[in-house]
């Protein structure tokens, strides 16, 4: 078999989408992490373009972005599929996916900013977390059924990351009373032994959060 490589960043959710795909279809892989503040030359010769992590090299050749490494992934170990067979349900499956890439920045704005500018968005990252309890998940365990799949892989970094956040600002988004179902999928996605056993250390992530988050707000007030 050809050669496995992933250079990802421990904090990063794109990252673990990669790691969560190889490990639920059980290919090995060698990891290599990037310092992202002193990128390697391989990570910069792999994604020239956005020299960002996840990237997966197979056989030498890189993939980049994490959705179009997981449709990699998808086609090429098709073992323990991750996507539906049926070709409405895979459309279906490719809709919320869609949904979760063009909506991720609305949940995570509320923890960037403060006040008013901040209660706006919460109103707005609740709103999208409402669709996704009325329509995406219905009653199922996971968004496919009863496994595991590529959406819930997607909408990985709406648990963890999103608890994370709200958690060092005080603002709680994933409230089981407003969001019953989205909080028993996130409970749910994190029993799955291969998340479980890959999620980042909670007390080393939140160290990091409180850095990034005041990093990125000393920026934008420049
Ligand atoms: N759309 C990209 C996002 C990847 C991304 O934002 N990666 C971050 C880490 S979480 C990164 O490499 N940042 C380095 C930089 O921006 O310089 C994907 O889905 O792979």
């Amino acid at each position: 078999m050809e050669e496995v490589k992933v250079h990802g960043f421990w904090a990063s959710p794109f990252s673990h989408r990669v790691i969560w795909a190889l490990k639920l279809k059980g290919v090995k892989y060698e990891y290599i992490e990037e310092d992202l503040q002193n990128k390697s030359q391989l990570l910069l010769q792999y994604n020239p373009i956005h020299k960002k992590v996840p990237v997966l090299v197979h056989g030498g050749k890189p993939v980049v972005e994490s959705l179009v490494i997981l449709e990699y992934i998808e086609e090429t170990w098709p073992e323990n599929p991750l996507v539906p067979e049926d070709a409405y349900e895979k459309a279906m499956a490719r809709f919320w996916i869609k949904f979760a890439e063009e909506k991720g920045c609305t949940c995570f704005n509320p923890f960037f900013l403060t006040g008013e500018a901040q209660e706006k968005t919460i109103e707005e990252a609740m709103e999208v977390l409402k669709i996704v309890e009325d329509r995406g998940l219905g009653d199922k365990k996971f968004f496919g059924g009863e496994a595991i799949g590529l959406v819930d892989i997607t909408f990985g970094l709406f648990g963890y990351w999103l608890e994370c956040f709200g958690e060092e600002v005080g603002v709680k988004l994933l409230e089981p009373s407003i969001l019953p179902r989205f909080c028993a999928w996130v409970q749910n996605f994190k029993e799955v032994a291969v998340i479980k056993e890959t999620l980042p250390d909670r007390k080393k992530y939140m160290a990091y959060c409180k850095c990034l988050r005041e990093k990125l707000m000393t920026n934008s007030a420049k």
